[in-house]
C-alpha cells in the first residue's frame, strides 16, 4: 500500500516554482525540504522531481541494482557545452561507457603519483605570490582557490598553463564557464518558450560556449604540433590516442572537446569551493588548525612536500572530509529507478522519475550523524570513529559507477595545498566579523571571505639562514 509523497500546494503552470529561491541554486530547495521532511515532491511546468535527504532513503537509492544516475534538469542544460562528456552523458550511452573505461585509469593511483609535480608547481606559485604580497594584503580566498584549481587541472591533465596567477583578471575561460553554468541553471527554471525568446541570453551563451570550445581546440592543436615527449604523456594524450579495451575504438574528436570542457569545469569549481570552505572552517576552529599544523610540522618539518608525505597527513584528510560533509560543493545528484518501485516501504516511484539527493541535508541527518550534526568536527572521520558512519551517509562524490572520477585527484590537490599553506603561513581572517555568504552556481563557495597570511618566521628557511649565508659568502 503506497502513500502519496508530500508536496507543497501547487499553482497553475509554474507548480512549486515560486516556493524555490533561485538565488540559492539547488539549495533553494532547502526550505521546502526542511518543512516537508526527508521526501518531498516538487513540481514545475510539466516536470516533477522527488527530493530525498535522509540517510535511510538515500541508502536505498544508492543500490545500483535498482537505481542509477539520470542527467537531471539543470545538468541537461549543461549538455549544451559538456555534451556527451562523462558528467552529462547517460550511462547507457556507448560514449559514456567507452570514455569511462579509457579515462578511469587516467585518474588512478599511478597517475596521481605522476600528477604530484604539477599540483606542487601551481600550489607553489600561489603561496609564493601570497608571500610576496605580504601580510598586509587582503587575500580573496575563493578567487585564489579558483585560480589554483583551474591551473592545476589544466596543467595536470593537459600540460597546459592558464597562468591565472599571473593575470589581473581571471582567464576568460572562467568567466565564460561561470556565465554558462549560471545561465544553464536559469534556463532549467524557465518555460521552453521563454528560453526561445530570450535572444540576448541565448547569444551570450553561444558566445561563451564558443570560447570554451576554442580553448579546448587550441590545446588540442598545440599538442598535435608538439607531441608529448615519450614517458611524459598526460590525460590529453590518453584522450587523443588511447583505445577502449572493449571496443578497440578511440574517442571521437567532438567527444574529446566535450571531455576537456567537462574536466576543466568539474575539476576546478568543486575543488576550489572545497578549499575555500576549508579555510573558512579553520579560521573558526583554531583548535583544529593547531592540530593540523602540528601534524604538518611533524610529517613535513621544513622539507619540501613530497608524495610520500601525503598518506601520513591523516588529520588533514579528516578535515577535508568533514568540510565536504558540511559543505558538499557539488550539492546534489539525480538518480532514477530502473523499474517502477517503492521507496521507504511506502512511496511509489515510477521508473525514470528523477529523484534528487540533497546532499547538505543528508550530511546533517541527525539519525546518521547525531544531534551535533551541524558542528564541524574532523574527529568524526578519525580511524576509530569513521567505521561507525552509516552506509551512504556521506556522498559528496556521488554514487557508484557514476561517482566522481576526480575524487583522488581533488583530495590530493587539496591536501597538498593545505599542507604547504600550514607549513608556511599563519592565517588570520581579514574581517573578523565575516558572516558566511554562499555563492551558488551548479556548485557552491563562500563569497567575500578574505584572509591575511603571515610567514611563520624562519621555520622553513626563506628568511635568511645565517649558517647557510656564511657558507656561501665566507667572511674575510
Ligand atoms: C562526477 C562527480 C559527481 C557525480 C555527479 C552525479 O552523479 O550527477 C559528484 C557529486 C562529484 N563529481 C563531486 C566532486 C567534488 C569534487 C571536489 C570533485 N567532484 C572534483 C573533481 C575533479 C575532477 C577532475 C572531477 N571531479 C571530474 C568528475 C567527472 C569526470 C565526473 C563524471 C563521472 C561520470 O562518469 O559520470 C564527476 N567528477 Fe567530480
Amino acid at each position: 500500500p503506497s502513500v502519496p509523497i508530500p508536496q507543497p500546494p501547487t499553482r497553475p503552470v509554474v507548480g512549486n516554482l515560486p516556493d524555490i529561491d533561485s538565488s540559492q541554486g539547488i539549495l533553494g530547495l532547502s526550505e521546502v525540504v526542511e518543512q516537508y521532511g526527508p521526501i518531498v515532491r516538487i513540481q514545475f511546468f510539466n516536470r516533477s522531481i522527488v527530493v530525498i535527504s535522509s540517510q535511510q532513503l538515500v541508502n536505498e537509492v544508492c543500490d545500483e541494482s535498482r537505481f542509477g544516475k539520470v542527467v537531471g534538469v539543470a545538468l541537461r542544460q549543461v549538455r549544451d557545452f559538456a555534451g556527451d562528456g562523462l558528467f552529462t552523458a547517460d550511462t547507457q550511452d556507448p560514449n559514456w561507457q567507452k570514455a569511462h573505461r579509457i579515462l578511469m585509469p587516467a585518474f588512478g593511483p599511478a597517475a596521481l603519483v605522476r600528477m604530484f609535480t604539477g599540483m606542487d608547481d601551481i600550489a607553489e606559485q600561489l603561496l609564493l605570490k601570497w608571500e610576496r604580497l605580504g601580510p598586509a594584503a587582503r587575500i580573496d580566498v575563493a578567487d585564489s582557490a579558483t585560480r589554483l584549481t583551474l591551473d592545476t587541472i589544466a596543467l595536470c591533465s593537459f600540460s597546459y598553463r592558464f597562468n591565472s596567477l599571473y593575470r589581473e583578471e581571471a582567464h576568460p575561460f572562467v568567466g565564460a564557464m561561470a556565465r554558462a553554468l549560471f545561465e544553464s541553471q536559469e534556463r532549467a527554471r524557465r518555460l521552453p518558450v521563454a528560453n526561445k525568446i530570450m535572444l540576448r541570453k541565448r547569444h551570450q551563451l553561444d558566445e561563451d560556449m564558443a570560447l570554451m570550445f576554442e580553448v579546448a581546440e587550441q590545446i588540442i592543436s598545440d599538442r598535435r604540433r608538439h607531441p608529448s615527449p615519450a614517458g611524459s604523456e598526460d590525460i590529453l594524450d590518453t584522450m587523443l590516442n588511447a583505445a577502449d579495451p572493449v571496443t578497440g575504438e578511440r574517442l571521437a574528436e567532438e567527444n574529446i572537446r566535450h571531455q576537456m570542457v567537462t574536466f576543466l569545469i568539474a575539476g576546478h569549481e568543486t575543488t576550489s569551493g572545497l578549499l575555500s570552505f576549508v579555510m573558512y572552517e579553520l579560521l573558526r576552529h583554531p583548535g583544529v588548525l593547531a592540530k593540523a599544523r602540528a601534524q604538518v610540522d611533524e610529517v613535513l618539518g621544513t622539507a619540501d612536500a613530497r608524495f610520500e608525505h601525503l598518506p601520513r597527513l591523516g588529520y588533514l584528510d579528516q578535515i577535508l572530509k568533514e568540510t565536504l560533509r558540511l559543505w558538499p560543493t557539488a550539492p546534489a545528484f539525480n538518480v532514477a529507478a530502473h523499474q517502477d518501485t517503492m521507496i521507504g516501504g511506502r512511496y511509489a516511484v515510477p521508473a525514470g522519475q528523477p529523484i534528487l539527493v540533497m546532499i547538505p541535508q543528508l550530511h546533517r541527518d541527525p539519525a546518521a550523524w547525531g544531534e551535533d550534526a551541524g558542528i564541524f568536527d574532523p574527529d568524526r572521520f578519525s580511524p576509530d570513529r569513521a567505521a561507525a558512519i552509516p552506509a551512504n551517509a556521506w556522498k559528496p562524490f556521488g554514487n557508484g559507477q557514476r561517482s566522481c572520477i576526480g575524487r583522488g585527484f581533488a583530495l590530493q590537490e587539496a591536501m597538498l595545498f593545505l599542507a604547504k599553506l600550514l607549513q608556511r603561513f599563519d592565517i588570520t581572517p581579514a574581517d573578523p566579523g565575516y558572516q558566511l555568504h554562499i555563492k551558488h552556481t551548479l556548485t557552491m563557495k563562500p563569497e567575500g571571505l578574505f584572509i591575511h597570511v603571515h610567514r611563520r618566521d624562519g621555520r622553513i628557511g626563506a628568511a635568511p639562514d645565517r649558517a647557510a649565508v656564511e657558507q656561501v659568502l665566507p667572511a674575510d
